[in-house]
């Protein structure tokens, strides 16, 4: 009887002691997580963070709360500071494209090597393989948790001027890009007039024609409506994709408790695995019912034929080769190898 009111006293213990073990960890947490993003709900990025971000709450039964900062609004809109910020600890957590962060990770410039992933094949071949791992490495290195991929999607380009088939068409053309020089140095390298600026000064840059047009991924075009601010050409010339990366702080990251960090894991891979699939819908079907959308919408959808894009990667080859040495010839050589081995 006193035996079993020993281990009976033992048991209440050891509860109360796993207890407060928890209740000291918990005392860390804060009580709301600020969540980087570019864009938010609806587009396909925006809801990798939504979905993330519910999914989180769910599993760690409000321990972690999570808010959405869409417009990069933690650094001013600047989204180039995004991964600097994030690591300095002013943003717990973001979804943030790997072109945005590559300034600060050489490596990230990876997916932004003109056309060297033709398909969604091929971008699966790096992110769910030994590249994505050393990628991952590569961030983890850099000052940040990576946990999962999600997906912006294929960039492609529109303008408000003309068809374009060729490099000649593009000559001269005012052409937004992103916060990376390589994409400077693609679109000279093609001949056209590249200005580099955030997609907050982009948005106004487009409407009153201070440029003549951009590259993004085709949802973006339907969700902002871009024929409304001129851009009535399309060219589906697929020439880079960037993926998502789900990433934490790694302050806050020790923070938690090891369930509760599984949780957030696991939920960053589930929320990219549905984004993934949301940021392809309409494109992957035979009939791209995304483009056909576009087409209705009054703008001019131009494909490519093999020999038309041809003429693209040839006049950005020198811009691949010079990148391939900046980036890692081995991660590079990796890369070539795993997309030539792909399912298709
Ligand atoms: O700025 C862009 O073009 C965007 C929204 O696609 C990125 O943040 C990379």
């Amino acid at each position: 009887m006193k035996f079993r009111r020993t281990l009976l006293g033992l048991a209440m213990a050891a509860t109360a002691l796993a207890f407060t073990n928890t209740a000291i960890a918990q005392s860390n947490y804060k009580a709301e997580y600020k969540m980087s993003l570019v864009l938010g709900p609806p587009t396909p990025w925006g809801m990798a963070g939504q979905i993330w971000a519910d999914l989180v709450r769910e599993r760690t039964q409000g321990r972690i709360n999570i808010k959405l900062y869409p417009g990069v609004s933690l650094v001013q809109g600047d989204q180039t500071r995004e991964f600097s910020a994030l690591r300095q600890g002013v943003i717990d957590m973001a979804v943030g494209s790997t072109i945005n962060w590559s300034p600060q990770v050489k490596e990230l410039n990876l997916f932004s090597l003109p056309f060297l992933m033709p398909d969604y094949a091929a971008v699966d071949a790096l992110t769910q393989g030994e590249v994505g791992k050393r990628i991952f490495a590569t961030i983890d290195r850099a000052g940040a948790v990576p946990l999962a991929f999600g997906e912006n999607g294929f960039r492609e380009l529109t303008n408000s001027k003309k068809a374009i088939k060729s490099p000649e068409d593009l000559k001269g053309m005012k052409i937004r890009v992103v916060g990376s020089p390589l994409f400077s140095d693609t679109f000279n390298a093609l001949g056209a007039n590249p200005t580099q600026m955030s997609w907050a000064d982009a948005q106004p840059a487009l409407s009153s024609g201070a440029v003549d047009g951009q590259e993004n991924p085709m949802f973006l075009f339907t969700v902002l409506k871009m024929h409304t601010v001129g851009q009535k050409y399309v060219t589906t010339w697929g020439y880079v994709a960037d993926p998502l990366v789900f990433v934490v702080n790694k302050d806050v990251w020790a923070s938690w408790t090891p369930a509760d960090q599984a949780a957030v894991r696991q939920s960053a891979i589930d929320a990219g695995k549905q984004e993934i699939a949301l940021a392809r819908k309409g494109l992957v079907e035979a009939d791209k019912p995304l483009l056909k959308e576009v087409a209705g919408m009054g703008v001019t959808v131009t494909t490519l034929s093999p020999a038309e894009r041809d003429a693209f990667v040839k006049a950005t080859r020198p811009v691949y080769e010079k990148w391939k040495a900046t980036i890692g010839a081995d991660l590079v050589n990796q890369a070539e190898k795993d997309i030539a081995a792909r399912k298709k």
